[in-house]
């Protein structure tokens, strides 16, 4: 396993790169050029401070999520060409720097889902990522994505990049008549494209969950099951086509068995990078981040470590969304002290793990 923490930039995120450092057992970070729009070639001159600027504290930047997917190619127009031609150019250029892994997803329009940013926990006053269906009583599309970034507190949010939700109207109509099947034949002209360029370059594509893990305003979405990604591997049988599994996405739909599911693709060798957060569930379709602890939420971390130690060892892992606790501000999801005392369990559940044998 190799301990990374999300980090934005020094000019976008509350957290600095000498504080990550400081966290036990940190050895990197997943990195992210978070100005950059989907489609958009990310240029040397642009990584390379980047990546000094990491290195220079210490620290390796070997995971970089995401480089977004234009949604003509989700869609599978004909301008998917420039798109992927692009994503390619971005793939060796980052290579060029180091980098081993390139976390994705291939969600229609629209990341990462909640009904609130900031739900306060009652029984300790932090706050934390909430989702609840029924919250979203009438809101459509448009009226979510607005609640969204009023309550961001003025924080880019991954996922929520502004251009990406501009002509949102437009792109949910131009999906109207895009089927599941159409997204999968799709992702397929993607990843063929990709791979051979990843295979020369030393870089693994790594597909994250559909979060929640459902669909949504009806549309398609196809990676948020064991079948759903045993679809999605079987697109291209290269090692380079692999899989970012988040414990807390595929936890949102209680069907999922994560340890499971961890350990099926972790044994086919498809898992590149893990994600690691828990869930309560309050409901039907309705749940709250937790902190990591087992007993805090419904996932058994014993067991995803476990799962992971026993399969794919190797890892990259992060921490993920925090609570927020201690009166810290900062982006939701994203601040230091939750998301250092996950990895700080994780890391004692992993020496735990390994010398119980
Ligand atoms: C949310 C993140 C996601 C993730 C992307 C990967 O906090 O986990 O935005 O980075 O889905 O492409």
């Amino acid at each position: 396993m190799k301990m990374t923490f999300r980090w934005f930039g020094s000019k976008s995120d509350t957290v600095t790169l000498k504080q990550i450092r400081q966290i036990p057992g940190m050895t990197g970070i997943m990195g992210f050029l978070d100005y950059k729009k989907a489609g958009e070639v990310w240029e040397r001159d642009e990584i390379k401070p980047y990546v000094a600027e990491v290195h220079a504290a210490g620290l390796e930047c070997e995971v970089i999520e995401s480089v977004n997917v234009h949604e003509d190619i989700k869609m599978g127009v004909p301008a998917r060409d420039v798109h992927i031609s692009n994503y390619i150019e971005t793939i060796r250029n980052l290579a060029g720097f180091g980098v081993k892994v390139i976390v994705y997803n291939f969600m229609p329009v629209f990341d990462w889902l909640r009904t609130d940013l900031a739900r306060v926990i009652e029984e300790d006053g932090s706050n934390s990522l909430y989702f609840d269906e029924k919250d979203l009583g009438t809101m459509g599309p448009l009226e979510i994505v607005a609640k969204t970034s009023r309550d961001s507190g003025g924080f880019s949010l991954p996922g929520w990049e502004p251009e990406r939700l501009a002509e949102l109207e437009k792109t949910l109509e131009r999906y109207k008549t895009v089927t599941a099947e159409d997204l999968l034949r799709n992702y397929k002209y993607f990843i063929d494209a990709l791979v051979p360029v990843c295979e020369e370059a030393g870089v693994v594509m790594a597909c994250h969950p559909d979060d929640p893990a459902w669909p949504i305003f009806g549309l398609p979405r196809i990676a948020h099951t064991l079948e759903g990604f045993d679809k999605i591997i079987a697109l291209n049988d290269s090692p380079a086509h692999s899989l970012c599994l988040c414990t807390g996405s595929l936890a949102s739909n209680r069907d999922n068995d994560v340890p499971a599911i961890v350990r099926h693709f972790g044994r086919k060798g498809r898992v590149a990078c893990m994600h690691i957060r828990n869930v309560k569930h309050l409901g039907h379709r309705h749940f709250r981040e937790s902190s990591h602890l087992s007993a805090d939420g419904d996932l058994d971390m014993y067991a995803v470590v476990k799962a992971m130690s026993d399969t794919c060892p190797n890892v990259y892992v992060r921490p993920d969304h925090g609570r927020m606790i201690w009166d810290e501000a900062g982006r939701p999801g994203y601040g230091l002290y939750d998301r250092a005392l996950g990895a700080a369990y994780l890391n004692g559940l992993w020496e735990a793990v390994n010398k119980c044998v």
